[in-house]
């Protein structure tokens, strides 16, 4: 659903470029404009202690992004009872289990995102999904999200 995912990343191809000669076609830190005015460059942002927006709705076969737009780590863990049956775990880090997504950030935390880090995950099968922030789950940072036919 996110078009401009790796326009960051772009970005900085481009600066790297422009170190080395070739300043004349470079953007010197700015951003190639894909004509899409203010769409944000993400689906989910993260406040000090919860998501925003809390819960989003996509359709099938979507992808959402999730950025850390605050100051602290934060995590994208999903409960794994609370997603459904047939559908692929998830969860910063790249963890195929809650438990082992819980068990790293216990020990290393492991998927931390930090501010400006992006995660995305992209939903093949309908129905609804609840994940959490580690760190933040006692002060109610959970988030849903909603998949469609
Ligand atoms: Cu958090």
């Amino acid at each position: 659903m996110y078009r401009r995912r790796f326009l960051r990343e772009v970005g900085a191809v481009g600066s790297a470029a422009a170190t080395i000669g070739l300043a004349g076609c470079a953007r010197v830190g700015g951003e190639p404009d894909h004509g899409d005015g203010d769409e944000p460059d993400h689906d989910v942002g993260m406040l000090a202690t919860a998501y925003r927006p809390r819960e989003i709705t996509v359709s099938v076969g979507e992808t959402v992004v999730w950025e850390n737009t605050s100051a602290r780590s934060h995590t994208v863990t999903a409960y794994e009872n609370a997603i459904p049956d047939e559908a692929e775990y998830f969860a910063s880090g790249g963890y195929d289990g809650e438990v082992a997504a819980r068990e790293a950030w216990a020990g290393e935390f492991g998927g931390r995102l930090e501010t400006g880090d992006r995660y995305s995950h992209t939903f093949a099968v309908p129905g609804r999904y609840e994940y959490v922030c580690l760190p933040h789950e006692n002060g109610g940072m959970i988030g849903t999200v909603v998949v469609e036919e």
